[in-house]
């Protein structure tokens, strides 16, 4: 297995609006970020994804680029950005940004030119299909709620938009587009960043005929679906992922890491093995779609521990010695993974720690989300009009006219709006949790007073201090970090336990998932002389025998074999 810098990272990411505001707007910004620079050190994070703050709208929170070379006023300048650039390199940490080229905003010059007449030299960097009989060109549904077409007046055809109106997609089958796209990835890489995340980089390449889900519109109202079976992996894709490295990425000392809705490890393989030179890693959705029924994310149900288990098994040993897997469990998009996956009630600190083992024991590249290392939680707001998110307006406004009671769509919010993961960082117990000394763009959770940095700190038992000694274990063991992996008693259906495996080393992780106790039974082939606890989120006697472990609510332990 190549070593790899990228292998042995954790990475931090952070949604700038939420934050640390530093002048009041009450929106964070980047010399906010920079005034945090040494706490993130302190926790040992090695990269910093960071999510847009290019110029936009912000329709979809800077994920609608106006201005693909230049920063959102609300978050600073570019010498800001430059400063921000310097602080981390100087601490040893490095940075990636976020690349959203499947789509712009509509107010990009390249849309601004693009709708103005059929021939615009710029027509064909989006992409536009004359209606038909007076609907839109086909069925599909936006991921925003709606027909992914809009209608513009004057030029009198409609555009695609896999996402809002106002994210028009960009037509990747246009060489002359591709060459804009690698010309300003080129900008940023010669400004000394260290990779980019690339936003649903697998739906770049569409079908060119576009056709509908189901066939012929009936001339009644139109309802819209889901068209992944033509740009989910798209024709095209791999040819430009291909072009994309050699044109630029393959140039540079850099990590990658596509957002790819929808694969399957199979499908992940052709992005990131190693001998196809597209990208280093995915974030793939499937363990993201555990609690999810049929129809979506909205229809909340129970996740299943064999499930999680099985999802995860899959992932390590399909990409194991090909490619690499990014570890996440939550994100900008995500509820937090304490409330989803943990008990953030009864056991905050347990199953906070508990899930922190798992993903920072696991073959691959851990993601920490800001707030994540604290133990923030999801929030519910009384009212829609606390919530922001357009993915959450327009959800809200489609299912309360399809007839869903407003009491169902606010409980699935409260499970599942991306809102839960956007509100501020809670930096302390001050008014507005040291976030803003202003109104903050998205209210607090209210829960800023127990849960916040300054208490994290002062804790030497906190889950920040937990966190601090999982990224420091990955330094001194390679295990953790290159090791195969193999399931334990994958029967068992409240314990997730694994072993990985490197030369003659074991680990051994053993995870209690429920509030519960539980018993674990090491399988008698696991051979070993010696044992060595590593971490542990109770108090363990380290020569306790390994044969039959009684486990105590959200046990963590992690030993090391030899
Ligand atoms: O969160 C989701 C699951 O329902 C999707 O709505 C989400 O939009 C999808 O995961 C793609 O996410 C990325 O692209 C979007 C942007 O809104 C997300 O924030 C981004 O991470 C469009 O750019
Ligand atoms: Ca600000």
């Amino acid at each position: 297995m190549d070593k790899k810098w990228w292998k042995e990272s954790v990475v931090y990411q952070i949604y700038p609006r939420s934050f640390k505001d530093s002048n009041g707007d009450g929106i964070g910004d980047l010399q906010g970020i920079i005034s945090k620079l040494d706490y993130l050190n302190h926790l040992g994070v090695d990269v910093v994804w960071l999510c847009p703050v290019y110029q936009s709208p912000n329709d979809d929170n800077g994920y609608d680029i106006s201005n693909y070379q230049s920063i959102m006023d609300d978050f600073g300048t570019l010498s800001d950005w430059e400063e921000l650039l310097a602080g981390l390199h100087s601490r040893g940490m490095k940075l990636i940004m976020d690349l959203v080229v499947n789509h712009s905003s509509d107010e990009h010059a390249w849309f601004v030119e693009s709708r103005k007449s059929q021939d615009n030299p710029y027509r064909d960097y989006y992409i536009w299909r004359p209606g038909k009989d007076g609907q839109p060109p086909n069925d599909w549904g936006s991921f925003f709620s709606g027909s992914a077409w809009e209608y513009d007046e004057k030029s009198e055809e409609y555009y695609l938009h896999l996402f809002s109106r106002k994210q028009p997609d960009l037509n990747w089958d246009n060489p002359k587009l591709r060459k804009e796209i690698y010309d300003m990835m080129t900008w940023w890489l010669d400004k000394g960043i260290d990779g980019f995340r690339m936003d649903v980089i697998n739906l770049i390449s569409k079908v060119p005929e576009l056709p509908s889900v189901s066939g012929e519109s009936n001339g009644e109202q139109p309802t819209y679906h889901f068209g992944g079976d033509y740009f989910v992996n798209g024709p095209r894709v791999h040819e430009y992922m291909q072009e994309m490295n050699r044109e630029v990425l393959s140039k540079y000392d850099i990590m990658t890491v596509g957002e790819a809705v929808n694969v399957t490890p199979e499908e992940a393989s052709l992005y990131v093995s190693e001998d196809r030179n597209e990208l280093n890693m995915v974030f793939h959705f499937e363990l993201m779609d555990v609690d999810s029924g049929p129809g979506g994310k909205w229809n909340v149900q129970p996740w299943k521990l064999a499930d999680i288990k099985s999802i995860i098994s899959k992932w390590q040993v399909a990409l194991d010695g090909k490619g690499w897997n990014s570890l996440y469990m939550n994100n900008h998009d995500q509820p937090r993974m304490l409330s989803r996956f943990g008990d953030d009630k009864l056991f905050p600190k347990e199953s906070g720690k508990m899930l922190a083992t798992l993903l920072h024991t696991l073959q691959g590249t851990p993601y920490i989300y800001q707030g994540e290392e604290i133990g923030m939680t999801n929030v519910q707001f009384a009212s829609i009009d606390d919530y922001k998110d357009i993915e959450i307006v327009n959800m809200y406004k489609e299912y309360l006219a399809a007839g869903h009671s407003e009491e169902k769509i606010m409980n699935s919010i409260y499970i599942k709006g991306r809102d839960n993961g956007r509100t501020p960082m809670q930096w302390n117990s001050e008014p507005q949790a040291g976030f803003t000394t202003g109104t903050p763009w998205l209210a607090l959770n209210p829960n800023y007073k127990d849960i916040n940095v300054e208490k994290a700190l002062a804790d030497p038992d906190s889950l920040f201090h937990y966190y601090k000694k999982l990224i420091e274990l990955r330094k001194q063991h390679e295990i953790i970090v290159y090791g195969n992996y193999t399931i334990l008693a994958e029967e068992n259906e409240q314990v997730y336990a694994y072993l990985r495996a490197l030369g003659e080393e074991q680990l051994l992780v053993v995870l209690n998932f429920f509030g519960e106790p539980a018993t674990f039974e090491l399988p008698s082939t696991v051979k070993f002389q010696a044992k060595e606890l590593l971490i542990a989120n109770y108090e363990v006697n380290p020569e306790e025998e390994l044969n039959t472990i009684q486990l105590r609510p959200y046990e963590a332990r992690v030993y090391k074999l030899s």
